[in-house]
């Protein structure tokens, strides 16, 4: 038996990365955010071509912020080992260069670290679109509320007698209700596509091992919870700074 746990959707991963992101009071570390995308990716992969639209949109997100991240990060090691020259140079010549020394911190660790930084060296256009990091985090955080939506209505349990709607039929009207009033018309009619995709009931509870609505809904919710920890945060925090409707 082959098991390769890195390369299938688990629920304890994505749950994992969710409860993992939430930082200090008010805060999101973007590594397990961004990681959270990641297996929902390979939720998406698993059910074929339809939805690869989706997954290459959201792996375009979350590279956007990476590479962000990346760069930020490159140039911090040069500041650090041209600091260090300069000390070297200063204490050569045994001037005080103390005003210098002053610890860089990594920009984009935090959802407010990302903000405060591209904020103070104008990286965020308020205007005309660019793929700044707050903007590209806003995509994702709309998307994450369609998703606790989503996960929230598959969740619930009827009472006995009364039918369980289709994934896709909730997939669909949540959709219409959270994202949808933020794509064009192109991406909405990619949407209705991805719906066809939405595979049944059954596949979500092999998906996260039960056999029963009831069951499954003890574990929705536990993601539902963790989503929905993750997304205030970012919403106070894109709220406080006037980014909810950044272009
Ligand atoms: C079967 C899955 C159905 C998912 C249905 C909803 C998603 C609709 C996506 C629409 C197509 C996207 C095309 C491009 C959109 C962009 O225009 C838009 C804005 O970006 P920009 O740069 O043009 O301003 N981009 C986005 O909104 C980014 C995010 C879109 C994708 C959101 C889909 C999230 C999917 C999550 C996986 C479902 C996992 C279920 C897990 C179950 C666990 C038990």
């Amino acid at each position: 038996l082959s098991v390769c746990p890195d390369q299938s959707f688990q629920i304890a991963y994505l749950l994992a990365h969710l409860q993992a992101a939430p930082l200090a009071a008010n805060d999101v570390l973007l590594k397990p955010y961004l990681a959270s995308w990641d297996e929902l990716i390979k939720f998406l992969e698993a059910l074929g071509p339809i939805v690869g639209i989706i997954s290459q949109e959201i792996e375009s997100k979350t590279t956007i912020i990476r590479d962000l991240a990346q760069k930020a990060e490159e140039e911090e090691k040069k500041m650090i080992e041209r600091k260090e020259t300069t000390k070297q140079l200063a204490q050569s010549k045994s001037s005080n260069y103390s005003k210098m020394d002053q610890t860089l911190s990594s920009g984009y660790t935090s959802v407010r670290s990302m903000i405060k930084m591209e904020l103070e060296n104008g990286l965020v256009d308020f205007q005309t679109q660019t793929n700044s990091g707050c903007r590209t985090l806003l995509r994702l955080h709309r998307a994450l509320l369609w998703l606790q939506n989503f996960l929230h209505e598959l969740g619930k349990d009827v009472a006995k007698g009364e039918r369980l709607r289709r994934p896709s039929d909730l997939c669909k009207e949540t959709y219409q209700r959270t994202l949808a009033r933020h794509h064009s018309w192109w991406a909405r009619k990619a949407a209705e596509l991805a719906f066809l995709a939405m595979p049944e009931r059954s596949y979500f509870y092999k998906l996260v091992c039960v056999k029963t609505q009831a069951e499954a809904s003890v574990v929705l919710n536990r993601v539902v919870k963790a989503i929905e920890k993750v997304y205030k945060r970012n919403e106070v925090a894109l709220q406080e700074h006037d980014m909810l409707d950044l272009p």
